[in-house]
């Protein structure tokens, strides 16, 4: 969503310099990274706009996806702010029907010092927000809402310093396409390389094992955004794809008994440091939640590391010859499916593609 930022001191000079190594894009003034003082910062929610209910726990939850990263930094969130205001040297989340975007983060720096001494983070209340995680009422799974919290993460990467990325899988792109899902779920989160940003702006925990699988994939660019795609079902040579069709909001792609494929799926490290030859296993299922329940149809392994390009990558595995014609099914994937990583999400390991078959 849109950002606006404000110079305290002098100096109205941004400059953009090109991302070497990596793709998150960190507030700049002058070529001066703009970061907080602190790593712990606090953020106010209006009292009118966020009373106690769904909408503050929405507002909260997304605080706390962001806290779950393997940075140092921290938000804090108080309740009930009385009076909120641009440029009044106090962070705080409203409503409002007058803007010309979903949402909008404001923020201010001292450009030269580096520092951000205010960030507001402002929903426009006329665009059809749900708080749901209920995926099929997303704009992401065929629905009509957007999901508050995929722009909530958004706009709150903004507020620690990230600015729009276009050219990798990421919040700081297209937020709405930007979740996990297993079963009838969809969640919001920070995502790989938005984590990675702020890692580079507030240091390490080196304390957060967080291994991930998503259905989403990076596409190409739409102005500063990044677009995504769900990840699809390769020929075995992996040369084509094959032919799917939309099935109420999502792929579903048409296999034959017995056929050769590969499996494109998103492999992640949301956490401290790189994880190697981690186990996954592939499987067969009726229904759209991903279990180790299910039928068990292949294993492979990843490495995965933070700092390092995001990986969707093609597993080779076999439609059982015993499935039924016409029926739907879905391939499914879990990461560390024996649970050998205690980690600070486990309920982000598992995503599916849908079939049908022939
Ligand atoms: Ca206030
Ligand atoms: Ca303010
Ligand atoms: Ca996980
Ligand atoms: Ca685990
Ligand atoms: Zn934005």
């Amino acid at each position: 969503m849109k950002i606006k930022h404000f110079v305290l001191l002098s100096l109205l000079v941004t400059v953009c310099s090109p991302a070497v190594g990596h793709s998150y894009e960190k507030i700049k003034c002058a070529g001066i990274t703009q970061k907080w003082g602190s790593n712990s910062v606090q953020m106010r929610a209006s009292g009118t706009g966020f009373p106690a209910g769904p909408w503050r726990n929405a507002l909260t939850e997304s605080i706390n996806l962001w806290n779950q990263n393997p940075s140092k930094f921290t938000f804090t969130l108080s309740y009930n702010e009385p009076g909120v205001g641009k440029g009044n040297f106090q962070n705080e989340v409203w409503w409002t029907d007058n803007l010309n975007a979903p949402a909008v983060a404001y923020y201010w720096y001292t450009c030269l010092t580096g520092h951000l001494v205010e960030a507001d983070v402002v929903f426009r209340n006329t665009t059809p927000y749900h708080y749901t995680h209920n995926k099929k009422t997303l704009s992401g799974y065929g629905g009509g809402s957007r999901s508050f919290q995929t722009v909530a993460v958004h706009e709150l990467g903004h507020a620690l310093g990230l600015k729009h990325v276009s050219y990798t899988y990421n919040a700081m792109g297209s937020d709405s396409t930007h979740m996990h899902a297993n079963g009838s779920t969809a969640y919001a989160y920070p995502g790989e390389d938005a984590s990675n940003g702020a890692v580079d702006l507030y240091g390490n925990d080196n304390n957060t094992n967080d291994v991930a699988i998503a259905h989403w994939r990076w596409t190409g660019s739409s102005g500063e955004y990044s677009t995504h795609a769900r990840t699809r079902v390769w020929n075995s040579a992996g040369t084509s794809v094959v032919s799917s069709f939309n099935d109420a909001g999502e792929p579903r792609y048409r296999v034959n008994k017995g056929q050769p494929i590969r499996l494109e799926m998103s492999y992640e490290n949301l956490g401290s440091g790189c994880k190697n030859n981690v186990p996954v296993k592939y499987y067969i299922s009726t229904n759209d939640l991903i279990t180790t329940w299910d039928r068990h149809i292949g294993t492979g392994s990843v490495s995965v590391c933070r700092n390092t390009v995001y990986t969707t990558k093609n597993t080779t595995l076999t439609i059982p010859n015993d499935l039924t014609s016409g029926a739907n099914y879905h391939i499914g994937a879990i990461i560390d499916p024996d649970n050998a990583i205690a980690e600070s999400n486990e309920a982000n390991n598992s995503s599916y593609v849908g079939i049908r078959i022939n």
